[in-house]
């Protein structure tokens, strides 16, 4: 299974981990800075040394309760990064945007694949993603990450996600775009409540039937203090890296994460004893 991000091709011959850089306030300073930029590609490249196949570059939050930022000033965090990252590593650039000018600059700025958590649903995006070339990730989302979690609602989550996904595979190839240039992507946590999470995890090879690869996010998030206690979010890495190792042999190739190095070992190991 290949999936061609513009000039590059990712082999997911062996599952593929994604790296989380998010250039927002909380991580750095805000707008730019030199400073920012080189700690950022440091945490980048470090990733990449770690065994990340792709570095996902995001400078708006899609947190729950989080506030859109404007396009400029998502501009200013992002394309910094991704110009001086590109010449420094053949890892896959993607770019955690919902918004098509973000796309096209930093596809431009040498971006390979786009990570939209709205699966290309604003007015311009498929377009967008169409003309650069670039790997698209489609993820499911209920609402927007501002109220997303106050009453998520579904007939059946996984059947719902299902249709979702499937409508926009079908859009995006008739706008263009092959479909091995795409990812699917439940959308944990976002408008989910933690029965839907589990429903979605324990339910996955129904969305591998999709047929593009899977990628699963799960590293760090609320659904394990729902379930363990009200644990921070960076005491979560055992079960972060248990429900990556489920995941993956659940079906899921690509999982998104934060802890880099333990996640390889795990995905590793689970894909070994996953069912042919
Ligand atoms: C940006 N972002 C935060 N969580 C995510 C997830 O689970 N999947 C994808 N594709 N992007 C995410």
């Amino acid at each position: 299974m290949k999936l061609i991000c513009r000039d590059r091709t990712l082999d997911l011959g062996r599952p593929a981990v994604m790296g989380v850089l998010n250039v927002t306030p909380d991580s750095f300073s805000d707008g730019g800075e030199h400073d920012d930029i080189d700690r950022a590609v440091r945490r980048a490249l470090s990733m990449v040394e770690e065994g990340a196949d792709i570095v996902d570059i995001g400078g708006e939050s899609t947190r729950p309760g989080a506030e859109p930022v404007d396009e400029a000033l998502e501009l200013e965090r992002v394309l910094p990064v991704i110009e001086a990252l590109r010449p420094r590593t053949g890892a896959v650039i993607s770019i955690d945007t919902v918004k098509p000018g973000v796309m096209r600059a930093a596809c431009a700025a040498g971006a390979d694949l786009i990570n939209d958590v709205r699966g290309l649903r604003e007015p311009g995006a498929l377009a967008a993603a169409a003309e650069t070339g670039a790997g698209v990730c489609l993820m499911h989302m209920q609402g927007r990450p501002r109220t997303m979690q106050s009453s998520p609602n579904y007939s059946d989550v996984v059947l719902d996600v299902r249709d979702f996904l499937t409508e926009r595979i079908e859009t995006c190839v008739r706008a263009g775009i092959p479909r091995e240039r795409l990812v699917v992507d439940p959308g944990f946590g976002f408008g989910k409540n933690l029965a839907h999470n589990l429903a979605l995890l324990r339910r996955l090879p129904e969305l591998v039937e999709l047929g593009p690869p899977l990628l699963v996010g799960v590293s760090r998030k609320s659904m394990f203090a729902h379930l363990l206690g009200d644990i921070p979010a960076k005491e979560r890495l055992p079960a972060s890296l248990a429900a990556a190792a489920i995941a993956v042999t659940r079906g899921a190739r690509l999982v998104r994460v934060h802890d880099v190095a333990a996640t390889r070992q795990a995905v590793d190991i689970a894909w070994e004893v996953r069912d042919p």
